[in-house]
């Protein structure tokens, strides 16, 4: 029997690869997209089945997680064996300036989609997957975080997703639902959201080499994050869904960098050195070497601080210890920080010198807004 599976936020890097993912398995899969003014389906595209086809093994269905009816009818019509909650107001910035929205299709909305499984009978039927976060740990208690460790969430986002993580347990325990967090740590990709702190500085310096950008604006530079690959994390939040018993576990690689570690290894596969001078808000990088062929000058002002990208309340250092995944889900990273550097940086040259082709046409290139 084939396998249905459906995904909320699909259009997202997590969706996109996890699609791939099942589809590949073999799985007839289903995702929810919003209605968007402009095309917002490019991270699935090379996917994307046209409907008269025969045989069809992808569906996208039309929804939101703040609207309840529209989920049950999919739910309904679906009938999926597995459901991965991965749909979520996901920026952690942007959660200061839209709390209430974030608390209502990241926290709220899991609960509707929890409910809807239930409204429908569905409890013992389908499997169900949340995507929580190490931002639950936020100002953190200990380090490595565990399953185990205390959370205190330090956002909007942070406290959103609080409330799905407990209220997915809660389904679990109330009503005997195989329902399972996985708390993932930062994972990120070639086709990871561009104002996340990683895409935005490959992107950045990728167009700084080529001419188009003079400089990269950056926020808390002592960051420090346990960055992983998202194709590699996707396959967890499967593996989590095959087991015997329903539990949450950590996904992370046990390795931890500062964002001024990450902008520096970005800089480097283009062969730039960096040499920093100031501190704190003065704090800048100018270019100390450069190779030939690239548009950045030496002495350049290349990177420096924007106290705009400072958060409210900020989350300094994470680092997951993700031992029982290890033990029970034989959870091996296989993409290590250099290399998942270096795919970035490789996808966004490539994309900055096609922008160069297109500006040396008299063209506008992709926007640069954060
Ligand atoms: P993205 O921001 O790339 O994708 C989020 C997805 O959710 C998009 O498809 C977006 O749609 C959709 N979405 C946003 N709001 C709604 C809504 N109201 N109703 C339905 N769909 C909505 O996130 P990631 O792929 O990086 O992350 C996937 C999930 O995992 C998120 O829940 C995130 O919070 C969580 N997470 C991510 C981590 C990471 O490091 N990437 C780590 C831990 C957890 P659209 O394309 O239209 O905007
Ligand atoms: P995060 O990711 O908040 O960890 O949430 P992000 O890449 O946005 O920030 C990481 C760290 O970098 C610092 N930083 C900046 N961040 C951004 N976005 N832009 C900047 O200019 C900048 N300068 C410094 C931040 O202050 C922060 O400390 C991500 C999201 O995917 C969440 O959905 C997910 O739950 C967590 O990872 C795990």
């Amino acid at each position: 029997m084939t396998k249905r599976a459906l995904i909320t936020g699909i259009t997202g890097q997590d969706g996109a690869y996890l699609a791939e993912f099942l589809l590949a398995k073999g799985y007839e899969v289903h995702g929810i997209k919003r209605r968007a003014s402009s095309f917002n389906t490019e991270r699935i595209d090379h996917l994307y089945q046209d409907p008269h086809e025969q045989d069809r093994r992808l569906f996208l269905h039309y929804g939101d997680l703040t609207d309840a009816t529209n989920l049950i009818r999919i739910l309904q019509q679906v009938q999926p064996d597995e459901v991965y909650n991965l749909g979520a107001q996901s920026h952690v910035q942007v959660s200061f300036e839209t709390p209430e929205y974030t608390a209502n299709a990241d926290g709220i909305g899991t609960l509707r989609l929890l409910e809807a499984i239930r409204i429908l009978g569905l409890e013992q039927k389908t499997r169900f997957y949340q995507a929580s976060t190490s931002e639950l740990y936020g100002k953190v208690a200990e380090s490595p975080q565990t399953e185990r460790t205390p959370f205190h969430p330090r956002s909007p986002y942070g406290v959103a997703k609080l409330y799905a993580y407990w209220i997915t347990v809660n389904y679990r325990e109330a009503y005997g639902m195989y329902a399972c967090n996985g708390i993932l740590f930062n994972h990120e990709s070639p086709i990871r959201g561009e104002t996340f702190v990683t895409r935005k500085i490959t992107r950045a310096l990728a167009r700084i080499h080529c001419g188009l950008q003079p400089c990269l604006f950056l926020g808390n530079l002592d960051a420090r994050r346990d960055w992983g690959h998202a194709r590699d994390y996707v396959e967890m939040q499967w593996m989590m869904l095959q087991q015997p018993t329903p539990e949450d576990y950590v996904i992370a690689t046990g390795v931890q960098h500062s964002v001024r570690d990450f902008v520096e290894r970005a800089a480097a596969e283009l062969g730039l050195q960096l040499e920093w001078r100031g501190d704190g808000a003065e704090e800048h990088a100018v270019v100390a070497r450069a190779p030939e062929g690239s548009q950045a000058a030496i002495g350049q002002r290349v990177v420096a601080i924007d106290p705009r990208y400072y958060r409210p309340a900020e989350v300094e250092t994470l680092l997951g210890d993700a031992t029982k995944a290890r033990e029970q889900l034989g959870w091996v990273p296989r993409t290590g920080f250099d290399e998942l550097v270096s795919e970035m940086m490789r996808h966004d040259l490539a994309l900055a010198q096609r922008d160069l082709l297109v500006v040396g046409a008299g063209y506008r290139a992709q926007g640069t807004q954060d």
